[in-house]
């Protein structure tokens, strides 16, 4: 059995810049080898999410929050599933493409939407019991995957996304989501410190761009999905060994657009951010999961100076990486 090691983070102020609502219940943990930061509650599943069961035939979506998960899941599943847009708007994407880790980050969080206790292990074995083949979302970083992903090798999809609008779609999540009242300048700086659940984040994505080349691996971006969704939808077509007729390219782009998805009940998660409005956990009543679907919107939001200082920070760390942070296409299969 693997194990993974973590320390808890002690010190007040960092808990209370991650999460001045405390609705991560423990605070935060760190691991031991990588400094990979998750709320405390998650080291009880940590194990048995390190030694789950991998099937061939599964297909991860591995992403840092906010890099464009719910866009890839839905393209991902209608791909994969003969373009049944039926079943996508009669079944929500969270139970067709559950995520994986959800019930684990808090039993409070997990209480208030759901209206009971909820076991942390519970969406684990959820995707446990799910029938072949199973679509999983996850948000964790490499170093806590579950080993027998590089041994099984199922297929991986990793998005990326541009560091400043990851910031301020995060910042406006963590609002929505966790109650987060702590203001974007201090939100900043904990992301760029790494002090952040799933962070640090360029080395959530340097690890998987590290692994681009592996045949089960496909990494692509946000902007890629912005600037030409018709070339990502293809490439991840092929990659899923799927064929796409003109006539349904044309289709799933509409029902990918901005627009329909935001008005989506099947995947714009209005239904938990009504509850989480109405619980007061959300304070702003014209938030929305589905904000602004653009790239470069950090512009409406951070002044040019915090930008420079993102920008100089994202060189820095990529300084000795082939991966350049302003990348706007990157579909590694051909
Ligand atoms: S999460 O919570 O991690 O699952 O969030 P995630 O889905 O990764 O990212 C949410 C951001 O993606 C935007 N989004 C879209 N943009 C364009 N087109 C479509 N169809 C689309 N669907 C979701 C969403 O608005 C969030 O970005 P921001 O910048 O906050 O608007």
């Amino acid at each position: 059995m693997d194990t993974t090691e973590f320390i808890k983070i002690e010190d007040e102020d960092v808990i209370k810049r991650m999460d001045p609502s405390r609705i991560y219940v423990e605070g935060f943990v760190s691991t031991v080898k990588g400094n990979r930061i998750m709320p405390a509650q998650y080291t009880k599943v940590a194990d048995k999410v390190k030694n789950f069961k991998v099937r061939k035939d599964d297909i991860w979506l591995v992403t840092f929050p906010k890099c464009g998960t719910t866009w890839s899941q839905e393209m991902i599943w209608l791909l994969s599933n003969d373009y049944d847009y039926k079943t996508a708007k009669s079944i929500t994407l969270n139970d067709r493409f559950p995520f994986f880790e959800i019930s684990s980050l808090s039993s409070f969080f997990s209480k208030v939407i759901t209206g009971e206790e909820v076991p942390l292990d519970a969406s684990i074995e959820q995707v446990e019991n799910m029938e072949s083949p199973r679509f999983i979302k996850t948000h964790l970083p490499m170093e806590l995957l579950p080993n027998e992903l590089w041994t099984v090798k199922p297929k991986i999809i990793y998005v990326a996304r541009e560091a400043k609008d990851v910031i301020v779609s995060f910042y406006h999540h963590q609002k929505l989501m966790i109650g987060y009242t702590g203001d974007f300048g201090t939100f900043t700086q904990s992301f760029m410190d790494g002090e952040m659940p799933w962070g640090p984040y360029w080395s959530h994505v340097i690890d998987f761009w590290d692994k681009r080349e592996e045949p089960n691996v496909l990494f692509y971006t946000y902007e890629s999905m912005q600037n030409d969704l018709a070339a990502v939808i293809s490439g991840t077509a092929k990659f899923l060994g799927k064929e796409i007729t003109d006539d349904e390219m044309e289709r799933m782009l509409k029902h990918l657009n901005f627009k329909n998805m935001k008005d989506n009940p099947s995947v714009n998660f209005d239904s938990i951010t009504h509850t989480l409005k109405e619980k007061n956990i959300c304070k702003d009543v014209n938030a929305n999961f589905m904000r602004k679907g653009k790239s470069g919107s950090y512009k409406e939001f951070m002044t040019d100076d915090v930008a420079e200082k993102v920008d100089t920070w994202s060189k820095e760390i990529l300084k000795n990486s082939e991966l350049n942070p302003f990348a706007d296409f990157i579909l590694n299969k051909k």
